[in-house]
């Protein structure tokens, strides 16, 4: 008989991994249906619940076994409404909504807000394949690299490297041959303190190498811009997803742009314009907001007739953030969860890594990589790099460990 430590840690991270632990131990297969939802457990943050309903959902949650925080001036009846940290197995929150759905002062509307949540952490409703009209990619398997073509003279990184169109079509097929599955365009530098390209100027940047590439390339493009007529003109060119870095809020007609096409569109969070956008940013509650924006844009997306299966969301690092920020930001990204939708994070040589190792733009790709390799476990589907061939090695790498192989 083998020996075995006789007490062990479990983390149970999705109703998969639950469903094994119980079969591993032999349960009765009637049990382990009976059981699961006693395994799972969540923990909800609500944003301001009025007093009357705050004080009723802690009363029902309390009654199920489950546990409701709320502030200390709730017993007092001294604030008109609460934030809520919400505790529970799936199997108090099944009847707790169950119980909201009959009582008033807007609970009916918290446990729809619940349930989209639950159904999103557990994965439920989420794409299985990033529609594209060409290259279609199928979602949960592995982490795609998208690698990074700055068309412009001024990125922060990369600028001016590419002077004609044949060298940046040299670059690209260089990229995808060291492994990446999506190129990105950009026309115009995003930087912090980056001025607008007027868009005649952006489009000669952008048109003449995406068509190039649509044709030679066994890989989907992006391209990088807030502009109607530049998204128009590259998607007419070939290009499968646009890369949206306001969220829908610079151009919503974007989503109508995308739509028209079957373009994928990638929904970033950015507070303010690039010009001014670092100049002391404050939030109240940093995921609270980058979450709403990022709602808001794929509400907006929708309502244009952009299925959601052509949808990603990017909480923008970098983009009107300090260092804290960013660093808050990849520290929690499974906060994107609630979203439901797959997740795009670009950290490649950014100034958070140069603040942190204080090391100049050429001297980040360590840092680089270890950002790149906690986004994946973290759940990210997409990076967006320069360094395409050491990203790549280490996204596999991570991916191997966290999601297994093949
Ligand atoms: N970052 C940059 C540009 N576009 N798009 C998404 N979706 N996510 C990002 O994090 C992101 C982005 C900034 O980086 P870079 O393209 O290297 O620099 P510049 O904007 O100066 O060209």
């Amino acid at each position: 008989m083998v020996e075995m430590r006789k007490v062990r840690v479990v983390r149970l991270e999705s109703r998969a991994e639950a469903r094994r632990a119980l079969q591993e131990i032999g349960v009765d297969p009637a049990g382990v249906d009976l059981m699961l939802p006693k395994l799972r457990h969540h923990l909800f943050r609500l944003h301001q619940v009025p007093l009357r309903a705050a004080i009723l959902l802690k009363q029902e949650m309390l009654a199920r076994g489950g546990e409701a925080a709320v502030s200390r001036e709730v017993a007092a009846l001294a604030a008109e409404a609460t934030d809520v940290l919400l505790s529970g197995t799936e199997a108090q929150f099944a009847s707790l909504l169950t119980k909201l759905r009959t009582q008033p002062f807007g609970l009916a509307g918290w446990a729809d807000e619940l349930e989209t949540a639950l159904r999103a952490v557990e994965g439920e409703g989420r794409p299985a394949v990033f529609e594209l009209p060409r290259h279609p990619l199928p979602l949960g398997a592995r982490t795609y690299v998208m690698g990074i073509l700055n068309l412009t003279p001024d990125s922060f990184s990369d600028g001016g490297r590419y002077p004609t169109v044949e060298a940046a079509v040299a670059a690209a097929e260089a990229m995808v041959e060291e492994g990446a599955d999506l190129i990105d365009l950009g026309g115009e530098s995003t930087r912090p303190g980056a001025l607008p390209v007027p868009v005649e100027e952006e489009l000669r940047r952008v048109v003449p190498v995406a068509e190039q590439l649509a044709e030679r390339l066994p890989v989907p493009l992006s391209v990088d811009t807030t502009k109607v007529e530049v998204a128009k003109a590259a998607l007419e060119g070939g290009v499968e997803v646009v890369n949206d870095t306001s969220g829908l809020t610079a151009a919503p007609e974007l989503a109508r742009v995308a739509q028209a096409h079957g373009a994928g569109l990638v929904l970033m969070h950015r507070r303010g314009e690039p010009a001014t956008m670092q100049d002391n940013p404050v939030y109240v509650d940093l995921w609270g907001e980058v979450l709403e924006h990022l709602a808001t844009g794929v509400r907006r997306a929708e309502e244009a007739g952009v299925p959601r299966s052509r949808l990603v969301v990017d909480p923008g690092i970098g983009f009107g953030k300090t260092v804290e920020h960013n660093l808050a930001l990849l520290r929690h990204l499974e906060e994107l969860q609630v979203l439901g939708l797959p997740v795009l994070v670009g950290t490649s040589r950014k100034s958070l890594i140069g603040r942190v190792l204080d090391l100049p733009v050429e001297e980040r790709l360590e840092g680089t990589l270890a950002t790149l390799v906690l986004a994946v476990a973290k759940g990210a589907d997409f990076v967006r790099v320069h360094d395409v061939r050491a990203a790549v090695r280490a996204v596999r790498m991570a991916d191997a460990v966290v999601r297994g192989r093949g």
